[in-house]
């Protein structure tokens, strides 16, 4: 299916304007795939008429979702767009848990012993312990997470701002994609656009607490930008690639942007 056609399909305040710059970019779309625009869920959810504050327009804009490739997304990210945040008082309690297994096999990751890798295309610091990281410039944001299971909550987590990390990482920036191992052996990839956004944590808390080890301990990258599922928990390394490297559930057949 053509760009034009799954975006036509849509119906929206800028739909018009946004055919028609993706028609221009269709012309050369591998070499501006990785370029400037890429879809935010807000971006998403003006496209699709949807305000994502309540959970009914949520599941309306994830059905519509499902019609956009990843190509498409990633055209339209607007590097520059924040997700929207709320106040304390709409925080969802309890903050519900989410994994492809019981909440009663949730991995335990020693704080002692935990080392975060950094691998590929990086040439700074390649091992990080916690108390390192817990040193580093922290940031909180309060934002929706959205689950493609048909679900929404918002939460509060803390961290490092991701670019700041990359940064002290000596990654490569110019590199394609970020890539992600957990400690349950989940796994999913970003792009390096969403790696840089400033609303991109690696999260070491949550609602003030340490990150709790079903949330995700020691850490979860946090992207309101993206659903649930490119969210990892109990992240183990970070490899910076140029090669695809796919994912738990985006093997199974999820859209890889899931930018939404
Ligand atoms: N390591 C790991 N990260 C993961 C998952 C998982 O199973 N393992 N599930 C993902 C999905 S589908 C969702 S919706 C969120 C749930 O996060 P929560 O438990 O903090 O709500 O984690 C994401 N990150
Ligand atoms: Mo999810």
């Amino acid at each position: 299916m053509s760009i034009r056609k799954i975006l036509t399909g849509v119906s929206g305040l800028d739909a018009a304007s946004i055919i028609k710059d993706a028609q221009k970019e269709l012309r050369a779309p591998a070499r501006r795939l990785f370029g400037k625009r890429i879809l935010t869920l807000g971006g998403l959810a003006m496209l699709s008429g949807c305000d994502l504050t309540n959970d009914k327009s949520v599941n309306a804009m994830l059905r519509k979702m499902s019609s956009f490739n990843d190509d498409a997304q990633a055209l339209l990210f607007d590097p520059n767009k924040l997700a929207p945040t709320y106040p304390e008082s709409m925080i969802t309690r309890p903050f519900p848990f989410n994994a492809f297994y019981d909440i009663d096999e949730v991995p335990e990751v020693d704080p002692a012993t935990y080392r975060l890798q950094v691998g590929g295309l990086a040439r700074g610091k390649r091992v990080w312990t916690l108390e390192e990281l817990r040193a580093l410039p922290q940031e909180s944001q309060i934002t929706r997470h959205i689950c493609i299971e048909g679900w929404s909550a918002i939460g509060k987590w803390g961290g490092v701002r991701f670019a700041d990390f990359l940064a002290r990482s000596g990654a490569d920036t110019t590199a394609k994609y970020v890539a992600f191992q957990c400690a349950d052996n989940y796994s999913t990839s970003i792009d390096m656009p969403t790696a840089l956004h400033a609303q991109t944590l690696l999260t070491l808390t949550y609602d003030g607490q340490v990150l709790p080890p079903k949330y995700g301990f020691p850490m979860k990258l946090r992207m309101p930008t993206k659903l649930g599922y490119k969210n990892p928990k109990h992240i183990v390394s970070i490899t910076v690639t140029n090669q695809y490297p796919g994912g738990y559930w985006e093997n199974q057949g999820y859209n890889w942007f899931g930018g939404s």
